[in-house]
């Protein structure tokens, strides 16, 4: 095994600033960072036999939430979620008659907005991304299947629920981050593309990444450490219940992720029963070695700079403005 501690391995580096313990504590409780019963109001007109669609937005990111509302638009989702990180956003969203909610985020200073994460997030970034899992995590215990897509993931299909069938938790799929999963299954999970369950086990799971997210800020590496520490194994032969153990490295990680995009991986967790779904690349796309045909593609999710300036231009690279 290359790794004594996977935990300790991936988090090094991604630890949350002692300066910014505080943004945690909304993994304790969402009440001090919205208004639950108005959440609820909107939440009661939903069906539970349709997926809940979510995101979150800040001010920064108002061009990008444009484009990611039009395509929602054209798909004919109906049941959707946009958490507004700030004022001006929840203003704009109420004026675009987009289901929104508002959140108070704390700490943040704009004016005083020096911390940049290595993975170049800002303070306000930390702030709105930790909100993913908890958000995620209260609407799945209201009785509600849920996928989270960032406002840089945009629909270009309504997800069938064919591509969830049998799942308690499935993933869009990325070749790099965290490096130390990606070496060894071939791929890891995005923390900015995934959908849960309304079920037990995957409220379960969810507090087991939450629990992570004490830890580290970053919300990709908490998902994939809790898929590894819950012992997942992947069956990466393609049906035939064939799960591979956890030391077999993948030589070539990125030719290996392109010669399987194709493909869906699933996986399971002994333990508890659980069925985990690691969405084919070709259907969920992300990362631009995996051949890139926009008439399949559900979910288009393109690797692009943390700026909007920088998102809208990739996303005007592939025809999308
Ligand atoms: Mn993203």
């Amino acid at each position: 095994m290359k790794y004594d501690d996977m935990r300790l391995a991936c988090i090094r580096g991604y630890e949350w600033p002692a300066e910014l313990i505080s943004l945690t504590e909304v993994l304790d409780t969402l009440a001090g960072v919205l208004d639950i019963n108005t959440l609820r109001k909107l939440i009661d007109t939903y069906s539970k036999s349709e997926d809940i669609v979510v995101t979150l937005v800040t001010k920064e990111y108002l061009g990008v939430a444009k484009l990611w509302l039009s395509m929602l638009s054209l798909v004919e989702v109906k049941q959707y979620i946009v958490i507004a990180g700030d004022v001006e956003t929840g203003l704009f969203l109420d004026s675009m008659n987009v289901p929104n909610c508002k959140v108070i985020l704390k700490n943040h200073d704009d004016k005083k907005n020096k911390f940049t994460s290595p993975t170049g997030f800002t303070e306000k970034g930390l702030a709105i991304s930790v909100l993913k899992f908890p958000f995620v995590k209260l609407l799945v215990e209201l009785g509600y299947n849920v996928l989270l897509i960032d406002i840089d993931a945009l629909l270009l299909m309504k997800p069938s629920a064919e591509y969830f069938e049998n799942a308690d938790v499935a993933f869009q799929r990325i070749v790099y981050f965290p490096p130390q999963i990606a070496e060894i299954w071939g791929f890891a999970a995005c923390g900015g593309c995934f959908w849960f369950r309304a079920n037990k086990k995957a409220i379960g799971f969810i507090n087991k990444v939450i629990d992570i997210q004490r830890i580290t800020y970053d919300d990709q590496i908490a998902l994939n450490v809790a898929l590894w520490e819950s012992n997942i194994q992947w069956d990466i032969s393609g049906g035939n219940e064939q799960y591979i153990s956890f030391n077999n490295e993948i030589e070539d990680t990125k030719s290996y992720f392109k010669d399987q995009s194709a493909k869906t991986f699933d996986g399971i967790i002994e333990a508890q029963g659980m069925n985990i779904r690691a969405l084919s690349p070709a259907l969920f796309w992300r990362n631009d070695i995996v051949p890139l045909d926009l008439s399949k593609v559900v979910i288009f999710h393109p690797n692009s700079p943390k700026t909007e300036a920088g998102k809208l231009e990739v996303f005007k690279k592939y025809g999308f403005s």
